[in-house]
């Protein structure tokens, strides 16, 4: 992108800092260890990500040993035209609106790409997102490797305002922005187009300075209808990248109506409203989107599309009537797929695939969690949508606050029962410090000690019925069951073919699942032991935290 007459440039750094698409296996390794060494108390890090790592290589080994050409390049990780993040896309949409030349990388270019450095020495700002850095440790060595003499480092995105008492003395950094993109870009472009003398803007309420670093907190839109948005204009990102996408990301709410007690979603962007665009906004974008690419997938990625319901059933008449050619995926709560006649409509008007926030099979756990639906409707939305051949993939939770080996057992036995397409295992993570569960009120209750480490996505807890450390060893075992008995596909091991697979390819995938697993091999005991290692330290680790958290209390 050239635009004439500003002598700015800025280059707009989006992306995770490990995602899977590294070069090498070697260039992996590198990153883990600059993340490692950022990071503090990363036992419980490690295992956390050791007993995601044994079903992705137990299922690797059992594609290879198949033979099977047709699965193994179904998902292979290699896809030359993968879309790009949505926050590349409407960063991009804002700096053109501002006609700000810009340069578009994301973090592993960074690493791997030299043109990519060629970039970062053309621009004199950086415009780095947090959106997909799980915590400081990723944050602080991007933010090193972008430090040039004289260009301005700007930072956004949910890492800004998760850890607002405990973000660290970040050198380098020249402003660090809150919230709505949309409304923050053109505060900046102003700033940028004035030779950043004109910093009136940040001097305002909306601005204030801790460590020495200016945090600006951007408007928010003044109604909850988010019609009026910018939305993300994805032609200028494939004339820029040269490439045409067909999975289109899209967002078409922001925060959340419901409070279940683990979730941030109700007050990521800064702002507790939920807010969202209504049917028609939504159904002309999509609509002049199939028009370009008839066979768009359009993957929404807002905390529930199906909310509010009215929406939901005026968007699918919409689309069915002006016979709408692409496909959808959507985030859905169970009580809306409860009821078939919404899957039906969801499926007669495009939707392909929901994902499903399960995280319990315990009617006490859903409680705990204030999820505010129960076990009856979990059960009955993934079975009405197996009935109907909806994609249903699965989010569940393992150690939230009263779990114990019993309440596993009962979400191992509605995954049995259900046999959702895909599952992804997560355990209680205690990260993000705003959410519910982790009020003084419900610390209490629940006997819950956390470390506050802002430095790893898995900081140490513990509760009245389960620690840390005793999670892996769970995992395992849960995990280990439901591919043995053909249950479900793992979502980590299956992510690449997860939109494309037919049902032919989805039970040999479940056959090579289980094989994976039924021969007993190195692998496991490998991890048995590695994990029985985690637990011994982390447990070492519990007993010295808590004892000075005890005493500096
Ligand atoms: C889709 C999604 C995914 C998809 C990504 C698929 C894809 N290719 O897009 C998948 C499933 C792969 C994924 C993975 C992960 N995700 Co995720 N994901 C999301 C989700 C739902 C949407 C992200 C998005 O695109 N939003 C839309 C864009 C437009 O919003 P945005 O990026 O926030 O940008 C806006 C503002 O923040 C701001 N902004 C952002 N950056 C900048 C920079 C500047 C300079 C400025 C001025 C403004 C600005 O402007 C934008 C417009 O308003 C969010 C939750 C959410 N609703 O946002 C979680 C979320 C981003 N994910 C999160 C996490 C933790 C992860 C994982 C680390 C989970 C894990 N344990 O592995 C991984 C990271 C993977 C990796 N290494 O890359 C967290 C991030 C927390 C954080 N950074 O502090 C979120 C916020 C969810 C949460 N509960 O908090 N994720
Ligand atoms: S888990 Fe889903 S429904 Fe609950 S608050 Fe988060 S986004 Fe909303």
């Amino acid at each position: 992108m050239q635009l004439e007459g500003l002598k700015h440039r800025v280059l707009v750094v989006t992306g995770g800092f490990i995602t899977g698409k590294e070069k090498n296996l070697f260039e992996t390794i590198r990153r883990q260890f600059i993340q490692l060494k950022n990071t503090k108390s990363n036992w419980y890090e490690m295992m956390v990500k050791f007993i995601a790592l044994e079903p992705i290589l137990l299922f690797n080994r059992a594609l290879k040993k198949s033979k099977n050409v047709k699965l193994q390049k179904a998902l292979s990780q290699t896809s030359t035209n993968e879309s790009p993040e949505l926050t590349e896309v409407i960063l991009a949409t804002l700096l053109e609106n501002e006609s700000i030349p810009y340069d578009l990388v994301s973090v592993n270019n960074l690493y791997s790409d030299k043109s990519a450095i060629k970039k970062l020495n053309q621009c004199d700002t950086v415009f780095l997102s947090t959106t997909f850095f799980k915590d400081f440790s990723e944050l602080i060595p991007v933010i090193e490797k972008l430090n040039l003499p004289n260009n301005k480092i700007i930072v956004g995105g949910p890492l800004t305002q998760m850890f607002d008492e405990l973000w660290p003395k970040t050198e380098h950094v020249d402003l660090i922005v809150k919230g709505y993109g949309e409304f923050a870009v053109r505060d900046i472009a102003n700033w940028i187009k004035s030779d950043f003398k004109d910093d009136s803007v940040f001097s305002t309420e909306q601005a204030y300075k801790k460590n020495g670093i200016v945090f600006y907190e951007a408007s928010q839109p003044n109604s909850t209808s988010l019609d009026s948005l910018q939305e993300a204009n994805w032609d200028i990102v494939e004339s820029y990248h040269d490439m045409t996408f067909n999975k289109i990301h899209y967002e078409s709410v922001r925060g959340c109506p419901y409070r279940c007690s683990f979730c941030n979603y109700p007050y990521l962007f800064n702002d507790k409203t939920f807010r969202y665009k209504s049917a028609t906004k939504i159904a002309d974008y999509w609509l002049g989107l199939s028009l370009k690419k008839p066979d768009v997938i359009i993957n929404c990625l807002d905390s529930l599309f199906t909310m509010p319901r009215k929406r939901l059933k005026e968007l699918c008449e919409i689309l069915i009537e002006k016979k709408f050619t692409g496909k959808w995926i959507c985030y859905a709560r169970s009580e809306d797929l409860a009821d078939l006649s919404i899957c039906h409509l969801m499926q007669d008007a495009g939707c392909i695939q929901v994902n499903i926030g399960l995280e319990s099979g315990s009617e006490e756990i859903l409680k705990n969690m204030n999820k505010g639906c129960s076990v009856e409707e979990n059960k009955k939305a993934i079975l009405n949508c197996k009935s109907i051949q909806l994609t249903t993939v699965c989010s569940l939770i393992v150690g939230f606050p009263g779990e114990t080996k019993d309440t596993l057992d009962q979400t191992f036995n509605l995954l049995e029962e259900t046999k959702p397409d895909f599952y992804f295992l997560a355990p209680f993570s205690t990260r993000i410090q705003n959410i519910p569960i982790l009020s003084e009120k419900n610390k209490e209750k629940f006997g819950i000690w956390v470390d506050t480490n802002p430095y790893s996505i898995a900081p140490y807890w513990s509760h009245s019925s389960m620690d840390c450390s005793e999670v892996g060893e769970h995992v395992l075992r849960i995990q280990r069951k439901i591919m043995k008995n053909k249950i479900s596909l793992n979502a980590f091991c299956t992510y690449t073919a997860m939109d494309n697979v037919s049902s032919n390819d989805y039970d040999e995938l479940l056959d090579l699942q289980a094989k994976a697993v039924t021969n007993k091999n190195f692998v496991f005991i490998f991890f048995d032991i590695t994990i029985y290692f985690f637990k011994n330290r982390i447990q070492k680790g519990l007993i010295h935290d808590s004892i000075i958290t005890n005493n500096s209390v």
